[in-house]
């Protein structure tokens, strides 16, 4: 009886990446030294990975943060462009922290998705507004998100979706590859070099980048919790990560291997004059606009 059930029952625990092709992609490395694979367009069939995430009931919540002038500056892209190619005909419930509720436009968005807006006040340094997200999506998860998504993706606001970012995206921890270093030798890498700080890194496998991170909501919960408390920790020592949440990201995934990477076709600056690699950009960088935003 047993025996029957199993056979009746839809498979619906069989590792999805199993079926990726990782010889479609001959001039990148599609895999990392411990077989978790990095996605590059031509890897995956898309639909396949839709369709399986329909039957898995999969729902994902999207952190993005738009506090002072960000907001004006870069949400309303993201959320248009997002509506267009991030998680379609899929759940998705858009988590936006602001110090200024009353300045997010009403924007229109398809069946089955949400907006929320979490009130945030406003460090005055910028390196705190981008530190304390850690904390602050480590807060969401543990009271809304673990209930109703089954993963979560974190981005930067300054960023814009041109291009499909869907199912084949989604895994248990899931890291950006960081577009201007994916290509450099380990000794380039800006990680953390200070040993006084928790981020200090001697060696690691990749430069993640922190403007998209994103896995179930338990595996990213742990992620800003360790960030999190290694931000608070250099604070207490008077000391600042060279880049901030992003070295301690590094430090993490470091210590606790991401199960799927993505290809810098998912983050990709067009500043970048090689794009031999990049067969399509699913996400930009925005232009930066530092004078103006910075001060
Ligand atoms: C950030 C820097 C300078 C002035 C303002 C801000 C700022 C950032 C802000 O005024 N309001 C705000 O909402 N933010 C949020 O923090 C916003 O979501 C933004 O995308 C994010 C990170 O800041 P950003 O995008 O200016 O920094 P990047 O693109 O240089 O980011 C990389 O390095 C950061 C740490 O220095 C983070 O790790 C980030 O995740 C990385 O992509
Ligand atoms: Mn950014």
């Amino acid at each position: 009886n047993l025996l029957v059930a199993s056979e009746t029952t839809p498979r619906l625990f069989t590792n999805l990446d199993e079926t990726l092709n990782y010889g479609s992609r001959p001039a990148v490395q599609t895999r990392t030294s411990w077989n978790a694979p990095i996605m590059w367009e031509l890897m995956f069939d898309a639909n396949f990975y839709d369709q399986k995430h329909h039957e898995l009931n999969t729902s994902v919540a999207v952190t993005v943060f738009a506090v002072g002038r960000y907001l004006e500056a870069y949400l309303n892209t993201f959320l248009i462009s997002a509506e267009k190619h991030f998680m379609l005909g899929f759940p998705v419930t858009y988590y936006v922290f602001t110090d200024l509720p009353g300045n997010v436009t009403k924007i229109t968005l398809a069946p089955q998705r949400k907006l929320k807006i979490i009130q945030v006040e406003r460090y005055s340094r910028w390196q705190d507004i981008s530190m304390m997200r850690m904390k602050l999506i480590s807060e969401v998860i543990e009271k809304e998100l673990r209930y109703s998504f089954s993963h979560v993706f974190c981005f930067d606001v300054d960023q814009e979706f041109k291009g499909r970012f869907g199912s084949e995206a989604l895994g248990d921890s899931v890291a950006m590859l960081h577009a201007h270093f994916y290509k450099l030798p380990k000794n380039r890498f800006t990680y953390d070099r200070n040993p006084k700080s928790k981020a200090y890194m001697s060696e690691g496998d990749y430069y993640y980048h922190a403007a998209i991170f994103g896995g179930k909501c338990q595996n990213v919960k742990t992620l800003a919790d360790f960030c999190y408390l290694n931000i608070m920790e250099d604070k207490m020592n008077n000391v600042e990560a060279l880049w901030h949440d992003e070295s301690h990201l590094n430090k993490y995934f470091w210590l606790h291997k991401p199960t799927k990477l993505l290809s810098p076709e998912y983050c990709w600056d067009m500043l970048i004059g090689d794009t031999s690699d990049i067969l399509i950009k699913r996400v930009l960088w925005a232009p930066k606009q530092y004078e103006k935003l910075r001060i």
